[in-house]
């Protein structure tokens, strides 16, 4: 039987220092993403014990600007670190041994995890779905397995790495049999480049002021009605007819329930607060928001300031018709229930009649088209 060979791809780029190098950026950016996923996770699945602060007001636009954005960076540098060893991983015979069988076999769990990471995350940016499992879930999973599987690969390697950065990168340049001739610094500064290039067409899709430059970014956080982006319409949600009819009214449970129109929720102390909408999928936008405290609503109807609270949509169907606060959220001051937008009414896709928006909080749980609050 012939047995295949590995192709014959020897180049002084393919070397420990290179892929160490690059594999502690990408170990950074990595870390960076799992603290900010879970602080995304937190937000969307709250537990009791760690109840995440209404304060800092931008909180969510940070953590989520810096997840996505360091997502999008991961994949220059995961490229060029398979570039850097991917002849090992064609390795021939596969394995020699029951260690170097465990050893391979944790990279092949890393490098899956990694690539099913950042493809479903860069594709959730876009809102494509090719698939059939629900995103949050698998991507949250996933990482758990794609971090495991570093520390075991950083306590495999330990020493290896420690080698390959502690030795300099001994610049040669072009050899007899290297021509291009590309040093392995040059690998690394043009590595740096392409992520710096990367993030410069993307970031302003959360980073107000490069908004121009954000030509690979999905959205422009200032194209939209009322200057704001839209995530799923009116339309979209089924509540067009249910939004504009006059019998609309705000139902608030308590020991005094309510009934509010427009009207007379116009009636009630009107409040301002500039605030963002920081959405999942990594474009933020910052509105002038006017209209009344949550927690001047939730007095009026005789709810204890110490009560959960959950806000619900007119739209029938969807996983983010309603929402939940926890008494911090809901009596924060910033917390409003609001009415307009940017200076003028807010338009029938931002939420009109009526919208939650509050302070260090994910896009998905800003839920619009109000109908009815319930304190428990
Ligand atoms: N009822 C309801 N509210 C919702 C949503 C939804 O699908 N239904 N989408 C949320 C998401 S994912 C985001 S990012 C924001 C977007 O608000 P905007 O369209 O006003 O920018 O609305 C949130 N509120
Ligand atoms: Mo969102």
């Amino acid at each position: 039987m012939r047995i295949p060979q590995p192709p014959q791809v020897s180049s002084p780029r393919r070397d420990a220092r290179v892929t160490a190098r690059v594999g502690r950026a990408l170990g950074i950016a990595v870390g960076v993403c799992f603290v900010t996923g879970m602080i995304s996770h937190l937000h969307q699945h709250p537990v009791g014990w760690l109840p995440l602060p209404p304060n800092p007001t931008w909180g969510y636009q940070v953590t989520q600007g810096a997840h996505v954005a360091f997502g999008i960076a991961c994949v220059p540098l995961v490229l060029v670190k398979l570039f850097s060893v991917y002849p090992l991983l064609l390795q021939w015979p596969p394995v020699s041994g029951l260690k170097h069988a465990l050893e391979r076999l944790s990279v092949a769990v890393l490098v899956s995890c990694m690539l099913f990471e950042v493809t479903t995350g860069i594709l959730n940016t876009v809102q494509w779905y090719p698939w059939s499992f629900f995103f949050p879930a698998a991507h949250y999973a996933v990482a758990w397995a794609l971090v495991g599987s570093i520390l075991l690969h950083l306590a495999v390697k330990a020493d290896v790495i420690a080698a390959a950065l502690r030795t300099s990168l001994d610049d040669a340049r072009a050899t007899p049999d290297d021509p291009v001739g590309l040093s392995r610094r040059g690998l690394l500064l043009a590595t740096t480049g392409a992520v710096g290039a990367v993030t410069l067409v993307t970031i302003g899709q959360t980073l107000p002021g490069l908004g121009r430059l954000a030509l690979l970014a999905p959205r422009r956080p200032d194209v939209g009605p009322q200057g704001l982006p839209v995530n799923r319409t009116a339309t979209a949600a089924g509540v067009r007819d249910l939004a504009v009819a006059d019998s609309w009214r705000l139902e608030v449970t308590g020991t005094n329930p309510l009934r509010l129109s427009r009207s007379d929720l116009s009636a009630m102390a009107q409040h301002e607060v500039a605030l963002p909408i920081a959405c999942v999928e990594g474009w933020s936008s910052t509105g002038r928001w006017g209209g009344v405290r949550l927690r001047d609503v939730l007095a009026l109807a005789g709810v204890d300031p110490s009560a959960d609270v959950t806000v619900r949509s007119l739209e029938p169907h969807g996983i983010y018709r309603s929402s939940h606060l926890t008494p911090a959220q809901a009596d924060h001051p910033d917390t409003l229930l609001a009415l307009r937008l940017n200076g003028s009414d807010l338009a029938l896709d931002h939420g009109y009649p009526l919208r939650l928006i509050a302070p260090n909080r994910p896009g998905v749980l800003q839920t619009k088209w109000l109908m009815r609050i319930e304190a428990s």
